[in-house]
Protein backbone atom coordinates (compact mmCIF):
# COMPACT_ATOMS: atom_id res chain seq x y z
CA UNK A 1 0.00 0.00 0.00
CA UNK A 2 1.30 3.67 -0.74
CA UNK A 3 2.00 5.31 2.09
CA UNK A 4 0.71 9.07 2.14
CA UNK A 5 3.36 11.26 1.26
CA UNK A 6 4.43 13.51 4.14
CA UNK A 7 3.00 17.12 3.44
CA UNK A 8 5.97 18.51 4.94
CA UNK A 9 7.89 17.13 2.40
CA UNK A 10 5.35 17.91 -0.28
CA UNK A 11 5.96 21.74 0.81
CA UNK A 12 9.36 21.71 0.74
CA UNK A 13 8.89 20.07 -2.65
CA UNK A 14 6.85 22.57 -4.10
CA UNK A 15 9.18 25.75 -2.43
CA UNK A 16 11.97 24.03 -3.73
CA UNK A 17 10.05 24.28 -7.79
CA UNK A 18 9.73 27.93 -6.78
CA UNK A 19 13.12 29.14 -6.89
CA UNK A 20 15.12 27.00 -9.62
CA UNK A 21 18.01 29.09 -9.02
CA UNK A 22 18.42 28.81 -5.61
CA UNK A 23 21.89 28.53 -3.93
CA UNK A 24 21.23 27.39 -0.65
CA UNK A 25 21.64 23.44 -1.11
CA UNK A 26 24.63 23.04 -2.62
CA UNK A 27 27.73 22.62 -0.76
CA UNK A 28 30.59 23.25 -2.94
CA UNK A 29 34.09 21.95 -2.59
CA UNK A 30 37.20 24.10 -2.25
CA UNK A 31 35.32 27.26 -2.46
CA UNK A 32 34.08 30.55 -0.28
CA UNK A 33 30.61 29.25 -0.25
CA UNK A 34 29.88 32.51 1.41
CA UNK A 35 31.55 34.69 -1.08
CA UNK A 36 30.79 32.40 -4.35
CA UNK A 37 26.54 32.40 -3.05
CA UNK A 38 27.36 36.58 -3.00
CA UNK A 39 28.66 36.94 -5.98
CA UNK A 40 28.32 33.82 -8.51
CA UNK A 41 30.42 32.99 -11.28
CA UNK A 42 29.11 30.35 -13.54
CA UNK A 43 29.89 28.48 -16.41
CA UNK A 44 27.14 27.44 -18.75
CA UNK A 45 29.46 26.53 -21.92
CA UNK A 46 32.75 25.56 -23.37
CA UNK A 47 34.71 25.34 -26.43
CA UNK A 48 38.59 24.58 -27.16
CA UNK A 49 40.18 27.27 -25.15
CA UNK A 50 37.18 29.10 -23.99
CA UNK A 51 34.15 28.99 -21.74
CA UNK A 52 31.36 30.92 -21.49
CA UNK A 53 29.09 32.16 -19.09
CA UNK A 54 25.04 31.69 -18.53
CA UNK A 55 24.86 35.36 -19.97
CA UNK A 56 27.37 34.80 -22.96
CA UNK A 57 30.91 36.40 -21.72
CA UNK A 58 33.86 34.40 -23.46
CA UNK A 59 36.58 33.70 -20.60
CA UNK A 60 39.29 32.33 -21.69
CA UNK A 61 40.26 29.37 -19.73
CA UNK A 62 44.20 29.47 -18.23
CA UNK A 63 44.05 26.40 -16.04
CA UNK A 64 42.54 23.70 -18.19
CA UNK A 65 39.85 23.46 -16.26
CA UNK A 66 41.46 22.16 -13.08
CA UNK A 67 44.65 20.88 -14.58
CA UNK A 68 42.69 18.16 -16.76
CA UNK A 69 41.28 19.52 -19.95
CA UNK A 70 44.35 19.18 -21.86
CA UNK A 71 43.17 19.42 -24.85
CA UNK A 72 40.66 21.95 -24.91
CA UNK A 73 36.91 21.72 -24.56
CA UNK A 74 34.11 19.73 -26.19
CA UNK A 75 36.64 17.96 -28.75
CA UNK A 76 34.95 16.17 -30.75
CA UNK A 77 36.41 12.58 -30.91
CA UNK A 78 35.89 12.82 -27.02
CA UNK A 79 32.85 13.70 -27.35
CA UNK A 80 31.55 11.29 -29.97
CA UNK A 81 33.04 8.75 -27.94
CA UNK A 82 31.06 9.16 -25.15
CA UNK A 83 27.80 9.40 -26.55
CA UNK A 84 28.45 6.30 -28.51
CA UNK A 85 29.63 4.35 -25.38
CA UNK A 86 26.50 5.46 -23.33
CA UNK A 87 24.26 4.03 -26.20
CA UNK A 88 25.89 1.09 -26.42
CA UNK A 89 27.13 0.01 -22.68
CA UNK A 90 26.39 2.16 -20.01
CA UNK A 91 28.13 0.16 -17.27
CA UNK A 92 29.79 -3.09 -16.78
CA UNK A 93 30.71 -4.80 -13.47
CA UNK A 94 34.32 -4.69 -12.71
CA UNK A 95 34.92 -7.32 -10.24
CA UNK A 96 35.05 -10.68 -12.01
CA UNK A 97 33.61 -9.05 -15.55
CA UNK A 98 35.28 -6.71 -17.32
CA UNK A 99 34.57 -5.20 -20.84
CA UNK A 100 36.97 -4.77 -24.25
CA UNK A 101 37.31 -1.04 -23.75
CA UNK A 102 39.54 -1.52 -20.11
CA UNK A 103 42.05 -3.39 -21.80
CA UNK A 104 41.85 -1.68 -25.03
CA UNK A 105 42.73 1.63 -22.95
CA UNK A 106 45.49 -0.30 -20.87
CA UNK A 107 47.22 -1.82 -23.90
CA UNK A 108 47.07 1.98 -25.33
CA UNK A 109 48.49 3.77 -22.68
CA UNK A 110 51.45 1.41 -21.33
CA UNK A 111 53.59 2.67 -24.68
CA UNK A 112 53.21 6.20 -23.51
CA UNK A 113 54.40 5.61 -19.89
CA UNK A 114 58.13 5.18 -19.01
CA UNK A 115 60.00 1.87 -19.74
CA UNK A 116 59.05 -0.56 -16.84
CA UNK A 117 56.18 0.66 -15.86
CA UNK A 118 53.36 -1.36 -17.75
CA UNK A 119 50.24 -2.74 -15.27
CA UNK A 120 47.44 -0.48 -15.07
CA UNK A 121 44.86 -0.11 -12.37
CA UNK A 122 41.87 2.05 -12.89
CA UNK A 123 40.03 4.43 -10.06
CA UNK A 124 37.84 7.53 -10.54
CA UNK A 125 39.88 10.25 -9.36
CA UNK A 126 43.32 11.44 -8.25
CA UNK A 127 42.73 10.88 -4.91
CA UNK A 128 41.32 7.44 -5.41
CA UNK A 129 44.66 6.48 -7.44
CA UNK A 130 46.63 7.40 -4.45
CA UNK A 131 45.04 5.92 -2.34
CA UNK A 132 45.35 2.41 -4.58
CA UNK A 133 49.20 3.37 -4.71
CA UNK A 134 49.88 3.44 -1.32
CA UNK A 135 47.75 0.33 -0.60
CA UNK A 136 49.78 -0.99 -3.39
CA UNK A 137 53.61 -0.37 -1.65
CA UNK A 138 52.13 -1.53 1.76
CA UNK A 139 50.57 -4.86 -0.04
CA UNK A 140 53.87 -5.75 -1.98
CA UNK A 141 56.43 -5.46 0.76
CA UNK A 142 54.00 -8.01 2.99
CA UNK A 143 53.23 -10.05 -0.01
CA UNK A 144 57.62 -9.87 -0.29
CA UNK A 145 57.65 -10.88 3.25
CA UNK A 146 58.75 -7.87 4.63
CA UNK A 147 55.69 -6.88 6.24
CA UNK A 148 57.60 -4.25 8.65
CA UNK A 149 57.97 -2.02 5.90
CA UNK A 150 54.54 0.23 6.72
CA UNK A 151 55.81 3.50 6.95
CA UNK A 152 54.68 5.76 4.08
CA UNK A 153 56.95 8.96 3.76
CA UNK A 154 55.49 12.35 1.92
CA UNK A 155 56.79 15.66 1.97
CA UNK A 156 55.76 19.29 3.08
CA UNK A 157 53.70 21.39 0.66
CA UNK A 158 52.65 18.18 -0.99
CA UNK A 159 48.93 17.80 -2.34
CA UNK A 160 48.32 13.77 -2.83
CA UNK A 161 44.33 14.50 -2.90
CA UNK A 162 41.80 14.52 -0.20
CA UNK A 163 41.16 11.34 1.15
CA UNK A 164 42.87 9.80 4.48
CA UNK A 165 46.22 8.47 3.32
CA UNK A 166 46.45 10.86 0.48
CA UNK A 167 45.98 14.07 3.36
CA UNK A 168 48.09 12.33 5.64
CA UNK A 169 51.20 12.15 3.22
CA UNK A 170 50.22 15.28 2.02
CA UNK A 171 52.05 18.53 3.62
CA UNK A 172 49.22 21.26 3.27
CA UNK A 173 48.19 22.38 6.89
CA UNK A 174 44.83 23.81 5.80
CA UNK A 175 43.79 20.22 4.41
CA UNK A 176 45.14 18.36 7.66
CA UNK A 177 44.43 20.30 10.68
CA UNK A 178 40.80 20.25 11.26
CA UNK A 179 40.46 16.45 10.52
CA UNK A 180 42.65 14.99 13.50
CA UNK A 181 45.57 12.27 14.04
CA UNK A 182 45.23 10.96 9.87
CA UNK A 183 46.83 7.92 9.31
CA UNK A 184 49.16 6.81 11.92
CA UNK A 185 53.69 5.99 10.67
CA UNK A 186 53.60 8.43 8.16
CA UNK A 187 56.57 11.25 7.85
CA UNK A 188 57.55 13.54 5.54
CA UNK A 189 60.75 14.93 3.51
CA UNK A 190 61.17 18.84 3.95
CA UNK A 191 59.65 20.48 1.06
CA UNK A 192 62.13 22.03 -1.72
CA UNK A 193 60.97 25.54 -2.09
CA UNK A 194 63.44 28.17 -1.31
CA UNK A 195 63.14 32.07 -2.92
CA UNK A 196 66.08 33.20 -0.82
CA UNK A 197 68.39 30.83 -3.64
CA UNK A 198 65.89 29.99 -6.60
CA UNK A 199 63.81 32.95 -7.17
CA UNK A 200 62.90 33.96 -10.64
CA UNK A 201 64.41 30.88 -12.00
CA UNK A 202 63.37 29.63 -15.43
CA UNK A 203 62.65 26.05 -15.50
CA UNK A 204 63.55 23.87 -12.97
CA UNK A 205 65.93 25.67 -10.09
CA UNK A 206 69.85 24.88 -9.82
CA UNK A 207 69.53 24.83 -5.61
CA UNK A 208 68.59 22.39 -3.61
CA UNK A 209 69.28 18.66 -4.65
CA UNK A 210 70.50 18.11 -1.76
CA UNK A 211 67.28 18.43 0.41
CA UNK A 212 66.59 14.77 -1.17
CA UNK A 213 69.04 13.90 1.25
CA UNK A 214 66.06 14.23 3.92
CA UNK A 215 65.30 10.83 2.71
CA UNK A 216 68.38 9.51 4.59
CA UNK A 217 67.58 11.32 7.77
CA UNK A 218 64.05 9.59 7.87
CA UNK A 219 65.59 6.56 7.14
CA UNK A 220 68.03 7.11 10.14
CA UNK A 221 65.38 8.37 12.62
CA UNK A 222 63.08 5.17 11.41
CA UNK A 223 65.27 2.47 9.68
CA UNK A 224 64.63 1.81 6.34
CA UNK A 225 62.97 -2.01 6.90
CA UNK A 226 60.18 0.01 8.38
CA UNK A 227 59.59 2.15 5.43
CA UNK A 228 57.17 1.08 2.44
CA UNK A 229 57.44 3.94 -0.03
CA UNK A 230 57.94 7.80 -0.61
CA UNK A 231 55.15 9.64 -2.42
CA UNK A 232 56.50 13.04 -3.99
CA UNK A 233 54.62 14.87 -6.60
CA UNK A 234 57.31 15.74 -9.34
CA UNK A 235 56.11 18.99 -10.22
CA UNK A 236 54.22 20.09 -7.07
CA UNK A 237 50.87 21.97 -8.56
CA UNK A 238 47.93 22.67 -5.90
CA UNK A 239 51.30 23.93 -3.86
CA UNK A 240 51.68 26.75 -5.56
CA UNK A 241 53.47 24.64 -8.35
CA UNK A 242 57.21 24.00 -6.81
CA UNK A 243 59.70 22.42 -9.28
CA UNK A 244 62.30 20.29 -8.43
CA UNK A 245 65.74 21.73 -7.95
CA UNK A 246 67.96 20.29 -10.42
CA UNK A 247 69.18 16.73 -9.31
CA UNK A 248 66.96 16.28 -6.87
CA UNK A 249 64.53 13.17 -8.47
CA UNK A 250 67.68 11.49 -9.36
CA UNK A 251 69.10 11.95 -5.51
CA UNK A 252 65.72 10.76 -4.14
CA UNK A 253 65.40 7.46 -7.14
CA UNK A 254 69.17 6.57 -5.91
CA UNK A 255 67.95 6.86 -2.05
CA UNK A 256 64.85 4.78 -2.37
CA UNK A 257 66.80 2.60 -4.53
CA UNK A 258 69.79 1.86 -2.22
CA UNK A 259 66.85 1.29 0.85
CA UNK A 260 65.23 -0.82 -0.90
CA UNK A 261 61.90 1.96 -0.46
CA UNK A 262 59.07 2.17 -3.59
CA UNK A 263 59.22 5.62 -5.45
CA UNK A 264 55.89 6.70 -5.87
CA UNK A 265 55.29 9.79 -8.54
CA UNK A 266 51.82 11.69 -7.96
CA UNK A 267 51.51 12.50 -11.69
CA UNK A 268 47.61 13.51 -11.43
CA UNK A 269 48.76 16.86 -12.95
CA UNK A 270 52.15 16.88 -14.81
CA UNK A 271 51.00 13.21 -16.68
CA UNK A 272 49.72 13.54 -20.27
CA UNK A 273 52.02 16.29 -21.76
CA UNK A 274 51.56 19.29 -18.58
CA UNK A 275 55.36 19.39 -19.15
CA UNK A 276 56.02 19.07 -22.86
CA UNK A 277 56.18 15.56 -22.40
CA UNK A 278 53.80 12.58 -22.12
CA UNK A 279 54.69 12.49 -18.13
CA UNK A 280 56.72 14.39 -15.88
CA UNK A 281 59.00 10.97 -15.16
CA UNK A 282 59.70 11.29 -18.78
CA UNK A 283 60.80 14.82 -18.74
CA UNK A 284 63.19 14.50 -16.13
CA UNK A 285 64.19 10.59 -17.16
CA UNK A 286 63.36 9.16 -13.77
CA UNK A 287 61.18 6.22 -13.54
CA UNK A 288 59.15 5.68 -10.35
CA UNK A 289 58.35 2.39 -9.68
CA UNK A 290 54.56 3.35 -8.84
CA UNK A 291 52.93 6.63 -10.49
CA UNK A 292 49.14 7.76 -9.85
CA UNK A 293 47.64 9.65 -12.86
CA UNK A 294 44.04 11.33 -13.17
CA UNK A 295 42.59 14.53 -14.96
CA UNK A 296 44.30 14.22 -18.30
CA UNK A 297 43.80 10.55 -18.71
CA UNK A 298 39.98 11.50 -19.75
CA UNK A 299 40.50 15.01 -20.91
CA UNK A 300 38.64 15.88 -17.64
CA UNK A 301 35.49 14.58 -19.41
CA UNK A 302 34.39 11.78 -17.25
CA UNK A 303 36.08 11.31 -13.92
CA UNK A 304 38.56 8.57 -14.12
CA UNK A 305 41.89 8.15 -12.56
CA UNK A 306 44.93 5.01 -12.84
CA UNK A 307 47.67 3.64 -11.22
CA UNK A 308 50.42 2.48 -13.08
CA UNK A 309 52.91 0.02 -11.97
CA UNK A 310 56.25 -1.86 -12.62
CA UNK A 311 55.51 -5.54 -13.29
CA UNK A 312 57.71 -6.82 -10.25
CA UNK A 313 55.12 -4.76 -7.90
CA UNK A 314 52.16 -6.35 -9.78
CA UNK A 315 53.64 -9.78 -9.86
CA UNK A 316 54.59 -10.40 -6.25
CA UNK A 317 50.29 -9.80 -5.99
CA UNK A 318 50.04 -13.05 -8.20
CA UNK A 319 50.94 -15.73 -6.00
CA UNK A 320 48.08 -18.52 -3.62
CA UNK A 321 45.30 -20.37 -5.37
CA UNK A 322 43.73 -19.00 -8.88
CA UNK A 323 40.41 -18.69 -7.61
CA UNK A 324 41.08 -16.08 -5.00
CA UNK A 325 41.70 -12.64 -5.45
CA UNK A 326 45.16 -11.33 -5.42
CA UNK A 327 44.40 -7.24 -4.66
CA UNK A 328 41.48 -6.81 -2.45
CA UNK A 329 40.70 -3.14 -3.73
CA UNK A 330 39.18 -1.27 -6.37
CA UNK A 331 35.74 0.42 -7.21
CA UNK A 332 32.26 -0.14 -8.45
CA UNK A 333 33.31 2.33 -10.96
CA UNK A 334 36.97 1.41 -12.15
CA UNK A 335 37.03 1.43 -16.03
CA UNK A 336 34.02 2.46 -15.92
CA UNK A 337 32.81 2.11 -19.79
CA UNK A 338 32.30 5.80 -20.34
CA UNK A 339 35.47 6.31 -18.76
CA UNK A 340 37.60 4.24 -21.00
CA UNK A 341 35.49 5.26 -24.24
CA UNK A 342 36.27 8.95 -23.04
CA UNK A 343 40.09 8.05 -22.30
CA UNK A 344 40.24 6.59 -25.48
CA UNK A 345 39.07 9.61 -27.57
CA UNK A 346 41.39 11.49 -25.29
CA UNK A 347 44.16 9.46 -27.20
CA UNK A 348 43.46 9.74 -30.02
CA UNK A 349 43.48 13.43 -30.18
CA UNK A 350 46.63 14.02 -28.07
CA UNK A 351 48.10 11.66 -30.85
CA UNK A 352 46.54 13.46 -33.82
CA UNK A 353 47.48 16.19 -32.50
CA UNK A 354 50.96 15.84 -31.14
CA UNK A 355 49.47 17.35 -27.80
CA UNK A 356 51.89 15.26 -25.42
CA UNK A 357 54.73 16.91 -26.96
CA UNK A 358 53.06 20.57 -28.06
CA UNK A 359 54.05 21.77 -24.41
CA UNK A 360 57.80 21.62 -25.49
CA UNK A 361 56.92 24.33 -28.62
CA UNK A 362 55.04 26.68 -26.35
CA UNK A 363 57.00 26.72 -23.34
CA UNK A 364 59.78 28.94 -24.59
CA UNK A 365 56.93 31.66 -25.26
CA UNK A 366 55.44 30.69 -22.25
CA UNK A 367 58.65 31.53 -19.84
CA UNK A 368 59.16 34.72 -21.90
CA UNK A 369 55.72 36.09 -21.25
CA UNK A 370 55.86 34.86 -17.57
CA UNK A 371 58.88 36.05 -16.84
CA UNK A 372 57.77 39.72 -18.16
CA UNK A 373 55.69 39.88 -15.11
CA UNK A 374 58.73 40.17 -12.99
CA UNK A 375 59.18 43.90 -12.00
CA UNK A 376 55.14 44.35 -11.92
CA UNK A 377 53.52 45.38 -8.35
CA UNK A 378 53.74 42.62 -5.34
CA UNK A 379 55.54 40.00 -7.55
CA UNK A 380 57.85 38.07 -5.72
CA UNK A 381 58.83 35.01 -7.67
CA UNK A 382 57.57 33.88 -11.20
CA UNK A 383 58.56 30.02 -11.78
CA UNK A 384 57.56 28.03 -14.74
CA UNK A 385 57.96 24.64 -16.54
CA UNK A 386 56.31 23.49 -19.34
CA UNK A 387 53.26 25.27 -20.13
CA UNK A 388 53.14 25.68 -15.57
CA UNK A 389 53.53 28.92 -14.33
CA UNK A 390 53.51 29.94 -10.69
CA UNK A 391 53.75 33.59 -10.04
CA UNK A 392 54.24 34.29 -6.18
CA UNK A 393 52.98 37.45 -5.00
CA UNK A 394 54.08 39.22 -1.04
CA UNK A 395 50.71 38.61 1.03
CA UNK A 396 49.14 41.11 2.27
CA UNK A 397 49.91 41.44 6.24
CA UNK A 398 47.47 39.52 8.43
CA UNK A 399 45.62 38.10 5.21
CA UNK A 400 47.09 35.20 3.58
CA UNK A 401 45.61 34.83 0.50
CA UNK A 402 43.84 37.16 -0.12
CA UNK A 403 46.35 39.24 -2.75
CA UNK A 404 46.28 36.73 -5.10
CA UNK A 405 42.18 35.87 -4.37
CA UNK A 406 41.59 39.98 -5.51
CA UNK A 407 43.72 38.92 -8.86
CA UNK A 408 42.07 35.73 -9.53
CA UNK A 409 38.46 37.81 -9.51
CA UNK A 410 39.78 41.08 -11.24
CA UNK A 411 41.09 38.60 -14.15
CA UNK A 412 37.73 36.72 -13.66
CA UNK A 413 36.11 40.46 -14.17
CA UNK A 414 38.39 40.94 -17.33
CA UNK A 415 37.93 37.72 -18.92
CA UNK A 416 40.87 35.40 -18.10
CA UNK A 417 40.31 32.17 -15.32
CA UNK A 418 42.74 31.77 -13.57
CA UNK A 419 43.93 29.83 -10.21
CA UNK A 420 45.29 31.10 -7.00
CA UNK A 421 46.38 29.05 -4.13
CA UNK A 422 47.94 30.54 -1.32
CA UNK A 423 48.80 33.97 -2.61
CA UNK A 424 50.41 32.47 -5.68
CA UNK A 425 48.80 32.39 -9.07
CA UNK A 426 48.70 29.02 -10.95
CA UNK A 427 48.41 28.74 -14.35
CA UNK A 428 48.16 25.29 -17.10
CA UNK A 429 46.19 26.54 -19.96
CA UNK A 430 45.33 23.95 -22.55
CA UNK A 431 48.22 22.40 -24.22
CA UNK A 432 46.06 23.36 -27.36
CA UNK A 433 46.94 27.24 -26.81
CA UNK A 434 48.23 29.65 -29.56
CA UNK A 435 51.02 32.82 -28.98
CA UNK A 436 47.93 35.33 -28.61
CA UNK A 437 46.51 33.16 -25.66
CA UNK A 438 50.07 33.83 -23.79
CA UNK A 439 49.65 37.27 -24.45
CA UNK A 440 46.07 37.35 -22.81
CA UNK A 441 46.78 35.50 -20.25
CA UNK A 442 49.77 37.33 -18.89
CA UNK A 443 48.57 40.73 -20.00
CA UNK A 444 45.34 40.37 -17.91
CA UNK A 445 47.34 39.17 -14.78
CA UNK A 446 50.08 42.65 -15.44
CA UNK A 447 46.75 44.97 -15.79
CA UNK A 448 45.03 43.11 -12.63
CA UNK A 449 48.67 43.66 -10.47
CA UNK A 450 48.55 47.36 -11.63
CA UNK A 451 45.17 48.16 -10.61
CA UNK A 452 44.91 50.53 -7.68
CA UNK A 453 43.95 48.41 -4.47
N1 LIG B 1 47.32 14.37 -6.62
C1 LIG B 1 47.68 15.53 -7.17
C2 LIG B 1 49.13 15.81 -7.42
C3 LIG B 1 46.71 16.47 -7.51
O1 LIG B 1 47.08 17.65 -8.05
C4 LIG B 1 45.04 14.94 -6.68
C5 LIG B 1 46.05 14.07 -6.37
C6 LIG B 1 43.64 14.56 -6.38
O2 LIG B 1 42.90 14.36 -7.53
P1 LIG B 1 41.30 14.41 -7.47
O3 LIG B 1 40.92 13.92 -8.85
O4 LIG B 1 40.87 13.47 -6.42
O5 LIG B 1 40.91 15.82 -7.21
C7 LIG B 1 45.36 16.17 -7.26
C8 LIG B 1 44.26 17.11 -7.58
C9 LIG B 1 44.49 23.18 -7.78
C10 LIG B 1 43.80 21.88 -7.65
O6 LIG B 1 43.88 24.19 -7.77
C11 LIG B 1 44.49 20.73 -7.94
C12 LIG B 1 43.87 19.51 -7.76
C13 LIG B 1 42.55 19.44 -7.35
C14 LIG B 1 41.88 20.61 -7.09
C15 LIG B 1 42.49 21.84 -7.23
O7 LIG B 1 45.70 23.23 -7.92
N2 LIG B 1 44.63 18.40 -7.97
Amino acid sequence: MNKAIDPAVLAQRDEAAKHPHAMDAYWMPFTANRQFKKAPRLLAKAKGMHFWTPEGREVLDGIAGLWCVNAGHARPRIVQAIAEQAAELDFAPPFNMAHPKAFELAERLVPLLPIGLNKVFYTNSGSEAVETALKMALGYHRARGEGSRTRLIGRERGYHGVNFGGVSVGGMVGNRKIFGPLMPGVDHLRHTHDLSRNAFSRGVPAHGAELADDLERLVNLHDASTIAAVIVEPVAGSTGVLLPPKGYLERLRAICDKHGILLIFDEVITGFGRLGAPFASTYFGVTPDLMTAAKGITNGCVPMGAVFAKQAIHDVFMTGPEHLIEFPHGYTYSAHPLACAAALGTLDTYAEEGLLTRGAQMAPHFETALHSLKGLPHVIDVRNIGLVGGIELEPIAGQPGKRAFDVFLECWERGVLIRTTGDTIALSPPLIIEQSHIEQIVGTIAGALKKPA
